[in-house]
């Protein structure tokens, strides 16, 4: 950290300048070349964000169930590593394809650029980026999404939109996942909710639990939706 370009902010803290500017210069770029491809085949391409362990995976392995037989939808899966997720993903009849970000906590545009050759993006209705799981660098990387879905797990605790504000800032939906849960935990979907929107009145929220099916044909209708739109356009 550059002491010099910190500033001092309230309550004693010290608050550091921005120096990633350049690199997110150069990752919107790539992120515009990725959105235009997605605009030529008419695929839907949505950004799937939370803390690790929210139930991306498990989301991922519903919706294919639930959809293949009605689109084509495929998968492109981040971690650190391993490649764990793709293959749970696969399992559910749909291709997957996972990035190893050897120790990067987030996924780019340049990553993103670097495997979409590997789907024929023509007969791809609905392309899922499963992102690292981390509600904080992640936020900052446009992949060229058109919407991008943070799940906030139910195990989490109901104060992470406050405190994680741009994740929420920057996505359209907030899925609020482990609702089978909810009964056996001091979390407050009211509170969550009032907080998500504070930060980001435009967030749609839908409440879901893939592991008991709840929620999840609500999800998959907005899928459907949101890809008729696009083919649409
Ligand atoms: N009770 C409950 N558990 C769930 C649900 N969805 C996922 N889980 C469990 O939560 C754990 C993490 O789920 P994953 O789907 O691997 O989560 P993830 O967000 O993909 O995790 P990372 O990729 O490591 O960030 C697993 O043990 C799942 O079985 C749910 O709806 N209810
Ligand atoms: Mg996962």
């Amino acid at each position: 950290m550059n002491i010099e370009k910190s500033t001092k902010a309230a309550r004693g803290t010290v608050q550091c300048e921005n120096t990633n500017i350049n690199l997110l210069k150069a990752n919107d770029y790539v992120a515009e070349i990725i959105r235009n491809e997605m605009k030529k085949s008419n695929t839907l391409l949505i950004n799937i964000t939370s803390s690790a362990g929210s139930g991306k995976t498990t989301l991922m392995q519903k919706t294919a169930e639930k959809l293949k037989d009605k689109i084509t939808l495929a998968v492109m899966v981040g971690d650190l590593e391993t490649e764990r997720d793709a293959e749970r993903i696969r399992e559910s009849g749909i291709q997957a394809l996972q990035i190893v970000t050897g120790g990067i906590c987030h996924l780019e545009a340049q990553m993103i650029h670097q495997v979409l050759p590997e789907y024929k993006l023509d007969d791809i209705d609905l392309l899922f980026i499963e992102n690292v799981g981390n509600l904080v660098c992640p936020a900052s990387f446009d992949l060229g999404e058109d919407y991008r879905v943070t799940l906030m797990a139910s195990t989490e605790g109901d104060d992470k939109p406050k405190k994680y504000p741009r994740m929420f800032l920057t996505s359209d939906m907030m899925l609020i996942s482990k609702c089978d849960l909810l009964p056996y935990l001091p979390f407050s979907v009211d509170a969550v909710t009032k907080d998500a929107l504070e930060v980001n009145h435009e967030l749609e929220v839908m409440q879901i639990s893939a592991l008991k099916d709840e929620g999840i044909d609500e999800w998959c209708d907005w899928l459907l939706e949101k890809i008729k739109q696009k083919q649409n356009n």
